[in-house]
């Protein structure tokens, strides 16, 4: 196996009641689990077998045609839930160090007014994606959104050097047994969950140049 789910740091029901331990279950073990096997199935075999999943989503172009769709959802699937398990975590009322909360007031006005926008990238997403809060690389937040389980890494996403402080699966296994229709509520209550220690070791290293603690 080349590919592996990565461990979950903090129990299914840690995330209630804003994300409720069956949906975390069926989440991690089943769909994330799921694009980790077909990521595997796609590329055994092959020379990608030995790349890294930065690189194989990087390079989606030049990955051969008959793997490269497979790599793009199933790849893009592993990567997004890998990251999206480590930024949210038990309740964390740490918030945004002050370096981040400085740059956060000066792009979007105040931490409420950017959760505002980020919120509406997140909620007008039509159909399954994720939204994002990224930092380029000479340090200018955004907020966006992607379809499907594409990612800033890829190419054709137009985010080329940016990475990610924040993203929400707004896929509605990420919610519907709960939420069912209701992603915006859904949306609110996944802000209650935000590993605001991680995020801030995001910023750092892509501002500082140093290594995040694992
Ligand atoms: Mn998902």
């Amino acid at each position: 196996m080349t590919f592996e789910l990565p461990t979950l740091n903090y129990e299914f029901d840690a995330l209630e009641p804003n994300i409720d331990a069956r949906t975390m279950e069926i989440h991690y073990t089943k769909h994330h689990a799921g694009y980790v096997a077909k990521l595997n199935a796609a590329v055994k075999g092959t020379d990608c077998e030995e790349s890294t999943l930065d690189s194989l989503l990087m390079n989606l172009p030049d990955l051969p045609e008959n793997i490269r769709t497979a790599v793009r959802n199933n790849g893009g699937g592993h990567w997004n839930h890998s990251l999206f398990w480590s930024i949210m975590g038990p309740s964390d009322e740490s918030g945004p160090s002050s370096e981040l909360a400085a740059k956060i007031d000066a792009t979007f006005g105040s931490l409420d007014a950017m959760k505002e926008q980020f919120s509406a990238a997140a909620g007008t997403r039509f159909g399954s994606g994720w939204a994002w809060l990224t930092v380029s690389e000479n340090g200018e937040l955004s907020i966006s959104s992607t379809a499907n389980q594409d990612n800033p890494l890829m190419p054709d996403i137009g985010m080329r050097g940016c990475t990610p402080l924040l993203a929400i699966d707004v896929w509605e296994h990420a919610y519907y047994l709960n939420y069912q229709n209701r992603r915006p509520d859904y949306v609110n209550a996944w802000w209650n969950t935000i590993n605001w220690t991680r995020v801030n070791e995001l910023w750092s290293m892509v501002t500082t140049g140093s290594c995040p603690q694992e």
